[in-house]
């Protein structure tokens, strides 16, 4: 069946099921649940952990005292329901100080209060065991280019990256970094747009392998790329550190849709990537119930979620045990041993073989890979007549 259990790895944010269904147009039609609620009806339905901001726990405002008493609590809670906290993060979005950027403001002073959030966000984290830390860079885009700073914007994020990495370092907390690309919303145009954009920037940066990526389905998605294809490239890069699922419709706002929700062939092709790879980091939701859901509809939500990636988990398993479609698999791929040999491994007497050798292209043209049927064959497991 396909009841979640803990060794699933299944995880969420607290602001995912704690969403208040508000939108740009529209008030709050759902009020808030305690942190510490949220983790007891999450381990009740089988989930391993939650990630969270620092704000999502602790009031901006509140006092170091309230902030000891809160932590004490929901400590208590974790400790309870066996619960882990696996990501942490900061909130640099919501506070109207960061409406022109957080790490990439141009005033110094943000920078500079930025970098102090974040390292008590990572105090915060540390304490409750997180060991991936994420940054999703909301605010950190532009409008208006005139203002000059898109390379410098570029080099104020590269900078306090590489001061928040020596941070964790100096204080032994040891956290994996994961940058999280979004192409736009909030901001006109987001820095770090894309998965690709991000692994480029993570060369540049003081230390590399500290950090690698928390890609998101609906952000790839917004920009019109394959979710698919993006985690290919991550995991290609060994960047894959953590992962947002939702769904999402391409060319809309960010919608955070239920797991599966809307692109089933796309999620399909996620689980079979993240299981055939064997990424072992939390498998962890960062969507909401949609707008018009009271609280039974957000439990629906979240339990969706994790069934749906069960099934498609299982589905997995049936699409490499369907002789069918392995014979299908097998027939698409062409291998020559030969040729394979020489392709590989560059030496100059390789080089010459190649040049002087003789390829039949009219058996090249004509060959039909048979992708139509792998596709239909695999859509009709999906649609459980297989
Ligand atoms: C926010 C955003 C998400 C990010 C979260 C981490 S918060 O909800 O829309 O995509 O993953 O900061
Ligand atoms: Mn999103
Ligand atoms: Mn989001
Ligand atoms: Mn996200």
């Amino acid at each position: 069946n396909y009841t979640p259990q803990p060794s699933d790895k299944f995880t969420f944010g607290l602001w995912t099921v704690g969403n208040l269904g508000r939108d740009p147009f529209g008030e709050a039609t759902r009020v808030r649940l305690e942190p510490t609620y949220i983790v007891e009806k999450l381990a009740e339905l089988g989930a391993y952990g939650v990630s969270l901001h620092d704000n999502d726990l602790v009031p901006l405002e509140a006092s170091p005292n309230e902030r000891d008493r809160i932590v004490r609590e929901f400590k208590k809670t974790l400790e309870q329901t066996g619960l882990k906290v696996t990501m942490a993060t900061t909130n640099l979005f919501t506070d109207p100080v960061f409406k022109d950027g957080a790490f990439t403001s141009a005033d110094a002073r943000v920078r500079a209060f930025a970098l102090q959030k974040t390292m008590r966000a990572m105090d915060l984290g540390a304490e409750l065991g997180a060991q991936i830390y994420v940054f999703w860079g909301g605010r950190e885009g532009s409008e208006v280019d005139f203002s000059g700073k898109l390379l410098d914007a570029l080099s104020w994020f590269r900078d306090s990256l590489n001061f928040l990495a020596e941070y964790s370092d100096s204080q032994g907390y040891g956290y994996r970094f994961a940058l999280e690309p979004k192409p736009n919303e909030p901001r006109g145009d987001l820095f770090l747009p894309v998965v690709g954009a991000a692994l480029g920037f993570i060369a540049t940066l003081d230390k590399p392998e500290r950090f690698g990526l928390n890609p998101e389905f609906a952000h790839e998605t917004m920009a019109g790329l394959s979710f698919p294809h993006a985690i290919a490239q991550a995991i290609d890069a060994g960047k894959l550190f953590h992962i947002d699922l939702n769904d999402q419709k391409m060319s809309r706002f960010d919608q955070d849709l239920r797991f599966g929700a809307e692109n089933l062939k796309a999620a399909f092709m996620l689980v079979k990537l993240l299981e055939d790879s064997g990424y072992d980091g939390p498998r962890h939701f960062d969507a909401h119930a949609l707008r018009t859901e009271d609280e039974a509809g957000v439990w629906e939500f979240a339990k969706g979620c994790m069934r749906t990636y069960l099934i498609l988990k299982e589905k997995a398993q049936r699409f490499d045990q369907d002789s069918e479609i392995q014979a299908a698999l097998k027939a698409y791929r062409v291998e020559d041993a030969e040729l394979e040999a020489l392709s590989k491994g560059f030496s100059k007497e390789k080089a010459e073989a190649l040049k002087a050798r003789g390829f039949d292209l009219d058996a090249l043209r004509k060959r039909g890979p048979g992708l139509e049927r792998l596709d239909q064959l695999t859509l009709e497991l999906l649609m459980g007549v297989r």
